[in-house]
């Protein structure tokens, strides 16, 4: 009997290892299974990005042949890598501009907020004497230019203040004056373009970004934001920024934040970055998550303090010091990266291809209709002759 037992148990232990075995190689035969479909795929995505990229390659001449090679089929090095450094050489040599203007009523903190992102005094103060300091009654616009030099890098930055903007009582039009500065540089830079002997670099006046102050009211976007951002949003990049945002409770500025996101929505304002202007799905990644942290809530200062024995830009209160690039104080910081550290080239190429862009677009349109109506007024002359 107990034979009998033993016996049984032994086949059944047989009969688990044939059982566990049949899994296993059913199991390895899906693990290769997928593995094979994963390289099918990986091999199909591989050479449809291929296929794109020849196609990308073939497009501006059709009918030639573009093949791509790759480094590890080059019998050597040849060295191609090294046009990076090229561009950095000529760039570097050549220097780079960059023009942002400033809107917002007076006393929000503008110009100590331009001062702090590029860490100069690179726009005056209010308070600084000899500085006009009557309210003007139209919004009269200066520009500043200096040349900001870190590591050998050269940088024109040119500061566009708008003093006077929303200080009336009536504050109707009174974004006409910007509309009317932002044009006329488009049209400078147009009528370079034309020239017949034109400049191997055009000197770039455009408006490459506008940072929009919004008082920290608590409450939403008033008529008058609106109003300018919603026709300064179609002809430059707007970045609209709470202005001193220390004013408000952590939990104040987030719900203002959310109601002007909502406000922004609602009337159609176009900010930068714009969703439609991605260029590839990491852009869209990286934008999506600044434009859900748009407006940052920013506090500028012109000060350094000691925290924990470290100089620290901020602003001290009776109940400690704000320190502006500590990202748990403010969002200083998110604006100049924004601004300076990751979307500076991003700004200029928006601002080139997609603003200036429309206005040449519109203009040459505009002028060319112009030469047609004159032109049949004078064949219309001729034949009556
Ligand atoms: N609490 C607080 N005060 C600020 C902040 N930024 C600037 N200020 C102060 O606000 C005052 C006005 O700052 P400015 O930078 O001259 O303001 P502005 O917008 O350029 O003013 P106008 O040139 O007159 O249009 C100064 O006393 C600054 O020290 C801030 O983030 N928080
Ligand atoms: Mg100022």
């Amino acid at each position: 009997m107990e034979d009998r037992e033993e016996e049984d148990a032994g086949i059944m232990t047989e009969n688990i290892k044939e059982e566990s075995k049949a899994d296993q190689s059913l199991q390895e035969d899906r693990l290769e299974a997928h593995a094979k479909t994963e390289e099918n795929e990986s091999k199909e995505e591989a050479e449809q990005v291929e296929a794109d990229l020849k196609v990308q390659l073939c497009e501006p001449f059709p009918g030639l042949q573009t093949g791509l090679i790759r480094s590890a089929d080059l019998f050597g090095y040849v060295g191609i890598e090294s046009v990076l450094d090229q561009m950095r050489r000529k760039t570097v040599k050549a220097g780079f501009e960059f023009n942002i203007m400033v809107v917002g009523q007076s006393g929000l903190g503008k110009s100590t907020l331009v001062n702090t992102l590029f860490k100069s005094k690179v726009s005056r103060k209010s308070s600084t004497p000899n500085y006009e300091e009557k309210i003007s009654k139209t919004v009269r616009l200066h520009a500043v230019s200096h040349v900001i030099e870190e590591k050998g890098v050269k940088m024109k930055l040119t500061v566009i203040d708008t003093p006077g903007f929303g200080d009336q009582i009536n504050n109707q039009n009174c974004w006409e004056p910007i509309v009317k500065y932002v044009n006329e540089q488009y049209e400078k830079y147009l009528r370079e373009e034309l020239n017949v002997n034109r400049k191997r670099r055009i000197p770039d006046s455009r408006v490459h970004c506008c940072i929009y102050f919004l008082p920290a009211s608590g409450h939403s976007l008033r008529p008058i934001d609106v109003e300018f951002m919603k026709r300064l949003g179609k002809i430059v990049n707007i970045v609209p920024v709470i202005a001193k945002a220390d004013t408000l409770t952590v939990e104040e500025r987030q719900e203002f934040k959310e109601r002007i996101r909502q406000d922004l929505e609602a009337n159609g304002i176009h900010v930068y970055p714009q969703r439609e202007l991605d260029e590839d799905p990491e852009d869209r990644i990286l934008n999506d998550r600044i434009r859900a942290s748009i407006p940052f809530a920013v506090v500028g200062t012109d000060k350094e303090h000691q925290v924990n024995g470290h100089k620290v830009l901020g602003r001290k209160t009776k109940w400690g010091i704000i320190e502006v690039e500590n990202v748990a104080h403010c969002e200083f910081a998110n604006l100049r990266d924004l601004l300076i550290r990751s979307h500076l080239q991003d700004l200029k190429d928006v601002a080139h291809n997609v603003h200036y862009e429309t206005y040449r677009v519109r203009r040459l349109n505009e002028s060319n209709m112009n030469l047609t109506v004159s032109g049949s007024i004078i064949l219309s002359v001729f034949l009556k002759v």
